[in-house]
């Protein structure tokens, strides 16, 4: 259950191409991928930094959890994700001490990783996922 590492610390922006240049030109990274993950009503541009990745997110419909996101709070960190060996029996664990879950077993997200969210309210206001291969 112990995560190995920060899979991605996701951010929602409101206009992916402008954040984009923002980490190409002023931070020097490279956006390696762009991908539309439709379940999740997000544009996903990705970005690798050591064992990190920053996933910047746009939303597709202003109904998804990222729009709504953006029309409250505004653009800024979504969500923090922890790679793990076996999502399924990081989120069992994490119901057994207590934890809300937004899911029970794991969705396929963003590059076909298994991903499940713990809700906000339970995880002292950090939206929490955690992925695996
Ligand atoms: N971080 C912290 N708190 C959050 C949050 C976030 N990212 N998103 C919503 N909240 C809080 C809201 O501020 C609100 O708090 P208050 O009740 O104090 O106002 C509360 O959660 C409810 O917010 P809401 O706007 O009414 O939204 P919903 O309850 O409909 O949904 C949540 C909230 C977290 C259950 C939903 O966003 C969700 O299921 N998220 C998981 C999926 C997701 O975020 N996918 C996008 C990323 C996909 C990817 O990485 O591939």
């Amino acid at each position: 259950m112990k995560p190995t590492h920060v899979e991605h610390i996701g951010i929602a922006v409101a206009n992916l191409d402008e954040a984009i240049k923002y980490y190409e030109d002023v931070l020097g990274l490279e956006c390696y991928a762009i991908e539309e993950v439709a379940e999740q009503k997000v544009k996903v541009a990705f970005f690798q930094v050591g064992d990190t990745k920053i996933e910047l997110l746009e939303t597709t419909d202003p109904e998804g959890p990222v729009g709504k996101f953006v029309e409250k709070k505004g653009p800024g960190v979504h969500h923090i994700a922890f790679a793990v060996e076996c999502t399924d029996g990081a989120l069992k664990a994490a119901e057994e001490k207590g934890v809300s879950l937004i899911d029970k077993t794991h969705r396929i997200g963003a590059e076909s990783l298994k991903i499940g969210f713990l809700h906000p309210k339970s995880t002292f206001g950090v939206l929490t996922e955690f992925c695996s291969k």
